[in-house]
């Protein structure tokens, strides 16, 4: 249990990395000015917690934001991780663990024909636009606001996660020109896409969305929505991008894609297929993929794609959702019990809340407006987020330390730590609300 709280070293950490690293952060959301606190620096990690740097355990769900669907330090991804180190960390040349990742995740997933490792989310999105863009000939793309797809220039329009805790949705230094290509519409919108369509008919390259975005909080596509943007890409010669870096493995072993039953051109994956590395990876149709260098006339490459650690690393991972797929009925039951028990709570308390969920993933939005896009979800109070992230962190709970991201439940929590956490946020409600 966390009380008083020395966060000493996090701080004394903090003021040294303010001085040589952007917000003292490698990454803007992990400053937690989201909930207007000073940052945690993290040491360690064990099954479902994760430990600060003065020795505080915390029961963890952001999960390196979606990458441990195994909880941390997982003793077959570690063992896969020291075994593969043993042999050399890096060759720049082709190895047969990035063989049998593209065919397990081409097994796993039946949209995939062909994949490609990269680095990152970020990568896989923007070699994916380019895919589309080399297929189609054309350059406008269509996104949804709110969805974040890392932080290429063209996506970076209207994003979710980061730019919306710091309260804008654009970034600066994305040329006029660059964003021109960039269609926004908003998420569950189906007639304003179709408006989109019709007027830049045949420009546009491709569509690209979050399935389930998890991105402005999780938001559930409306009945139809996924299978109308199908329809209307299919009869556009638009391909279908599904950005499944977060769902991708998460919300099954095809996904958000295998969940609701579309099946796009192209996929973006990340986070889970590393198993907690820098890993990325896109793919979908093979008349698409045999475009990209060296068969074809798009370019991508990556000095560590495909790294031979990091590959360990995910097909630990995904080894282990593959032959132990009752992994996925914990996972979903463990998280159907804490949003469910948080609606339970909301109930109880008359507290002005809403909660997205599906799956091990979900979102609690301080707003009693129904979220179903981005601008219900801005309707959250992000101070009163702030004000229950602060008191579940003081109760050694770790939430994401933002209100328009997800929080996630790992095969290493348990119903005991569920129902601990249920406790601390009725005590928030019965307290503050
Ligand atoms: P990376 O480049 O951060 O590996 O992936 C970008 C990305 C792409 N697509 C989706 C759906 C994503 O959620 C992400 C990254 N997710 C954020 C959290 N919402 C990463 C956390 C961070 O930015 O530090």
């Amino acid at each position: 249990m966390v009380t008083g709280q020395n966060l000493a070293r996090s701080q004394a950490l903090y003021a040294r990395a303010k001085e040589r690293i952007p917000g003292g952060v490698n990454s803007p959301v992990r400053a937690f000015r989201g909930v207007g606190l000073d940052p945690l620096f993290m040491e360690r990690g064990e099954g479902p917690f994760i430990y600060d740097v003065d020795g505080n355990r915390y029961i963890d769900f952001v999960g390196s934001w979606g990458p441990l669907l195994l909880g941390h330090n997982h003793p077959v991804i570690r063992a896969a991780v020291l075994a593969a180190a043993e042999q050399g960390l890096s060759f720049g040349a082709a190895t047969e663990a990035e063989v049998r990742m593209a065919e397990l995740m081409t097994s796993l997933v039946p949209s995939l024909e062909m994949v490609r490792m990269v680095n990152s989310g970020t990568e896989a999105t923007m070699s994916a636009l380019r895919a589309a863009r080399g297929f189609t000939g054309r350059d406008k793309i269509l996104k949804f606001a709110g969805c974040y797809h890392g932080h290429s220039d063209a996506l970076l329009v209207k994003a979710g996660s980061g730019l919306l805790s710091e309260s804008r949705p654009d970034s600066a230094g994305v040329s006029a020109a660059c964003a021109a290509d960039t269609l926004v519409a908003p998420f569950n919108d189906a007639i304003r896409v179709e408006e989109l369509f019709a007027r830049h008919h045949r420009e546009i390259a491709a569509v690209i969305l979050e399935p389930i975005p998890a991105n402005m909080g999780v938001v559930l596509p409306e009945e139809g929505f996924l299978a109308h943007l199908r329809d209307l890409c299919s009869a556009s010669g638009t391909l279908l991008i599904f950005d499944e870096v977060i769902t991708g493995f998460r919300l099954g072993l095809s996904g958000a894609q295998g969940r609701c039953g579309v099946k796009p051109d192209l996929s973006a994956f990340g986070k889970i297929i590393g198993g907690g590395m820098p890993v990325g990876a896109y793919g979908g149709k093979r008349e698409v993929m045999e475009l990209i260098s060296p068969l074809g006339p798009v370019y991508q490459a990556g000095t560590l794609s495909g790294n031979p650690v990091a590959m360990a690393a995910g097909l630990a991972q995904l080894e282990f959702l593959a032959s132990h797929p009752e992994v996925y009925n914990t996972v979903d039951r463990l998280g159907d019990m804490l949003f469910t028990g948080l609606k339970d709570i909301l109930h109880r308390t008359g507290a002005s809340c809403t909660v997205n969920h599906i799956g091990s993933m979900g979102s609690l939005f301080f707003t009693n407006e129904t979220v179903r896009d981005l601008e219900s979800a801005k309707t959250a109070d992000t101070g009163r987020y702030a004000a229950y992230f602060t008191y579940l962190l003081r109760g050694g709970i770790y939430q994401a330390p933002a209100q328009f991201e997800a929080l996630f439940v790992s095969f290493a929590h348990t119903e005991a730590l569920i129902q601990q956490t249920l406790e601390s946020a009725e005590d928030f409600f019965r307290t503050f609300c």
